[in-house]
Order: structure tokens, then sequence, then C-alpha cells
């Protein structure tokens, strides 16, 4: 009877003397994590897939279930009573819910489902969360708010649509997961304390940009590709297109995902991944299990953004795997 101790909302109850009420912000999440588990699971039979014929902040493609997601975020976050601000990829503004804010403390930066151009083909998709405290004071916060670097959060985490339905978190003491058992509805803990190993066999990133990658970068992916194996190489390769699946992997089984930086027309080295609800949640929940994660030159959680909606290169994984990407990307090797 194990799922009956180990559930989801048992494990806050005891963890909500220290992180108070950041419980209910969770336990709001794993709602939120069940209703669009069941909503994808029958997409395809009720009309879901597909695009809305918009476009979103990011110059993206808007799937119908990216809106109908983002909807049930809000809800769900407006429904915990406690938070004040959200940011969210499908949402151009930061919703500020001034109603909320003199007891709402937390701002969440969310991407729905992110992932997306996997719908369609029964990929693997997830929701990805990043919890600060309200910063500002005043009405007007809601801008500082949105702009909290990666080292103000005090939870971060996904929700990974896949074979199994699983929460894996963050609160600053470790990492958790739980996989949703459709036979009770609820949330069981199925590793807690994860860490990733030190440096893993697999590296992820989408080849076809390589022409366009930062300086560095492809000289590090012949490394990588080079036959040595007193030094354990060469590695395999791996790559989704959904951050959820393959940073999910790369916590479980180490090695490195990247989305380098990629020089435009003008010169210009730009990230596509953003900041404030892909590269800065997923950077505090891979160190929190012994990795690491930069854009190359500097650590994810030390930058403070420039908009909610700021794009980022990124390196993440194992702590010495990214630690020999940034010597690549900096030319030391
Ligand atoms: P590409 C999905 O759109 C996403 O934001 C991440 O989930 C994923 O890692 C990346 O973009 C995939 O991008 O250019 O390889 O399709």
């Amino acid at each position: 009877m194990n799922e009956i101790a180990l559930r989801l909302s048992q494990h806050l109850r005891t963890e909500a003397a220290e992180i108070g009420e950041l419980a209910a912000v969770l336990d709001q999440i794993a709602v939120a994590g069940k209703l669009i588990a069941r909503e994808l699971g029958r997409a395809s039979l009720i009309g879901q897939l597909g695009l809305t014929g918009d476009v979103n902040v990011q110059g993206e493609a808007v799937k119908k279930l990216d809106v109908w997601a983002n909807d049930v975020m809000v809800r769900v976050l407006d429904a915990s009573g406690v938070v004040c601000t959200m940011v969210s990829e499908e949402m151009d503004e930061p919703l500020h819910l001034a109603e909320r804010c003199p007891a709402g403390q937390y701002v969440v930066c969310f991407d729905p489902v992110d992932g997306s151009s996997n719908l369609d083909v029964n990929g693997i998709v997830g929701t990805i969360f990043s919890v600060r405290r309200r910063r500002g004071r005043g009405i007007d916060h809601a801008a500082a708010d949105a702009v909290q670097p990666g080292s103000a959060q005090v939870a971060a985490g996904y929700v990974m649509y896949g074979p199994s339905t699983m929460l894996v978190y963050t609160a600053g003491k470790g990492v958790h997961a739980f996989t949703l058992d459709p036979t009770i509805g609820e949330f069981v803990r199925s590793r807690q304390h994860i860490q990733t190993p030190g440096r893993g066999h697999i590296y992820s990133v989408n080849e076809a940009h390589a022409p366009v990658w930062a300086p560095g970068i492809r000289e590090y992916i012949d490394y990588l590709r080079a036959r040595d194996p007193a030094s354990g190489r060469p590695y395999t390769a791996r790559y989704v297109g959904s951050m959820v699946a393959d940073v999910h992997r790369t916590l479980l089984e180490g090695g490195i995902f990247l989305y380098p930086g990629e020089v435009g027309a003008d010169g210009k080295t730009s990230g596509k991944l953003r900041l404030q609800y892909e590269a800065a949640p997923m950077a505090f929940l891979i160190e929190q299990a012994g990795g690491k994660a930069s854009t190359g030159r500097e650590r994810i959680q030390d930058i403070h953004p420039a908009s909610a909606h700021q794009r980022v290169p990124i390196l993440i994984g194992s702590r010495d795997d990214v630690t020999m990407a940034e010597e690549f990307a900096a030319g030391r090797r």
C-alpha cells in the first residue's frame, strides 16, 4: 500500500512546515498535470490536435493544446489563492492578479506545453514551471516580478507526458519524481534525491543547426564523436526535440543537452530557448541534482533577464560534460 504513503499530496503536507504555501502551488500544478495528461490522451479523438492559426510572442505557430493548457494553468494557479503574477510562453504580457496580490506571494513562469511540435505525432511533451516569490511592492511590481533571475527560484520542475505522466520538482532540497498512478488518480513518489551522473555518454543537440552554431560547439561535438575508448568516446546521440524529454533523460542518465547560441546574418549570437520558463527551471533542477547549466559563458541561474521572454543558449547536464563543452566554447580546447 506504498502508494498511500508516498502520494505527492501526502509528501507536500509533510513538507508544508518548511516550504509553507509553496506546497499549495505545487499541489495545484499537479492538478494541472492530471488535467493536461487526460486531454493529451484523448486529443486525437476530440479534434484537439493541430493549429489555432495564431502566432505567439515567440513568432511560433500556436497549437490548440498550447492555448487550452495555458488556460488550465492560469485557472489552477489562480485557484491556489497564493499566486499573484504569471508569465507564460503563450501570453505576450505577464498576467498580474491584482486581487491576489495583497496576500498572493508567488510568481509562476511556465511553458504549458513544451515541445508542442511533437503533439500531432504522439510525441513526448511537458509542462515546465518556475516559481519565485513576489519581489516588487506596490501595484507596479508585476514588471519586477517577471524578470527575476533563476537564482531567485524557490521551486522548479516539469510534468512529463510520456508512457507515464511524471512530475519532477525541486524546492531546493533535492530533486524528486512522482509518477501518476491512473488507478488512484494520484502522483506517487517513484524516485527521490535524484543525482545526475558526473559524466555521461549521450549528447543531445539538433545537428541540423551545426552551420550556425556559436564558435567551439562544432569542435566539441566532433570531439564527442571521435573514437577514443580510453576516454569513453564516441558518445551516442539522442534528440527528441522536446526539452522536457531530453533534459529528463540527461537528468537520469547523464551526458549533455545543448541548444547552443546561433550566429545570425548580423554576426550576433542568439539562443532559442526561453530563460524564464525553460532554461532557468531546468538549470535549478539539474544543479540540485549535482549537474551544471550554462550558456557556455555564464551560469544560467546568474542571468538577470532583460525581458520575460528572453532567450538564451543552454548547455545542461553532467558537471564534467558541461565543463568540457564550456572549455570548447571558450576556445580553450
Ligand atoms: P528545434 C520546443 O519547441 C522547444 O522549445 C524545446 O522543447 C526543444 O528542446 C526545442 O524547442 C527544439 O527546437 O529547433 O530542435 O525544433
